[in-house]
């Protein structure tokens, strides 16, 4: 399987449950630190490393022609790797910021599927695409980063289309709130602030969506989750809103 995102969050539990259950996993991101963590831990058999820059084409192709024996056989394509940047209003929000949530949610999200597509469809594999109720429910400032998780869930849905008939599955996960490192992301390494928005929440674990990948891995062979959305008890819909007199 290959994974992407796996120096952190989610991605670190899906491949580090992955490999503790057998799996060959690759495991992409940018920090070859963190990578080097997991193949330490679970060994070269198990963990690959693959140190690239999603969103750098030439890299991500160079990372896959130089997989090695044993790791050339994908049959699990897990697309996590992405972020938010910012919360600002849409009017006030900074363009770079948008760009980079773009080129990473979406862009480099179907370059790499679209690259690995002739082999999952060879091993009658699957994918599974981490999206978010973000592209579901509007919230203040999540503008873009909404917008590209809509974007993952609708071609989740399309690729699931195209691959009528070739065997391969398709499921989006749409988690809600989950303690990773993605709000100290979001708001440029601010932990107090990341510390406030998880406080008192319970929210989401990475290991909860490493639990609920392994689930979905695992399920018969004539079974596809098409669409599976997780939310902390303590997360809900808001709602809609009025500005009278506006
Ligand atoms: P983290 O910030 O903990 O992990 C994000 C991962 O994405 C890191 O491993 C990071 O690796 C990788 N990544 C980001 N940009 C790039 C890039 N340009 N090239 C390669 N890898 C990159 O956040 P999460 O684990 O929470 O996020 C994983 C996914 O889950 C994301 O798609 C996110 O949108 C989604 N999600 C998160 C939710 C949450 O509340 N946490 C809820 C719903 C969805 P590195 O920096 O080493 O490159
Ligand atoms: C991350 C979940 O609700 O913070 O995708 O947008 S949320």
């Amino acid at each position: 399987m290959l994974v992407t995102g796996a120096s952190s969050g989610f991605g670190a539990a899906i491949a580090r449950h992955f490999a503790e259950n057998g799996w060959r996993v690759v495991a992409c991101a940018r920090r070859a630190d963190r990578l080097r963590q997991l193949v330490d831990r679970h060994g070269n058999d198990h963990v690959h490393a693959a140190a690239f820059d999603v969103r750098d084409e030439a890299a991500m192709r160079g990372a896959l022609d130089a997989l090695p024996e044993g790791f050339r056989d994908i049959d699990l394509l897990v697309n996590n790797a992405g972020l938010a940047l910012g919360t600002a209003p849409a009017q006030h929000a900074d363009l770079a910021q948008w760009r980079q949530m773009i080129d990473t949610n979406v862009t480099a999200l179907v370059t790499l599927t679209r690259m690995l597509l002739p082999r999952l469809i060879e091993r009658r594999g699957a994918i599974v695409n981490i999206s978010s109720i973000s592209g579901t429910y509007p919230y203040k400032g999540g503008n873009v980063y909404g917008a590209s998780k809509a974007f993952v869930t609708q071609f989740s849905l399309g690729l699931r289309t195209d691959l009528h008939g070739s065997g391969v599955r398709v499921t989006s996960i749409e988690p809600g709130m989950a303690e990773t490192e993605f709000t100290l992301v979001r708001t440029g390494g601010d932990r107090a602030a990341s510390d406030t928005m998880y406080r008192g929440a319970h929210p989401i674990t990475a290991t909860d969506i490493a639990d609920t990948v392994w689930w979905i891995a695992n399920l018969p062979a004539h079974l596809n989750v098409n669409r599976i959305e997780l939310m902390p008890v303590s997360q809900s819909a808001a709602g809609l809103q009025v500005a009278r007199d506006s």
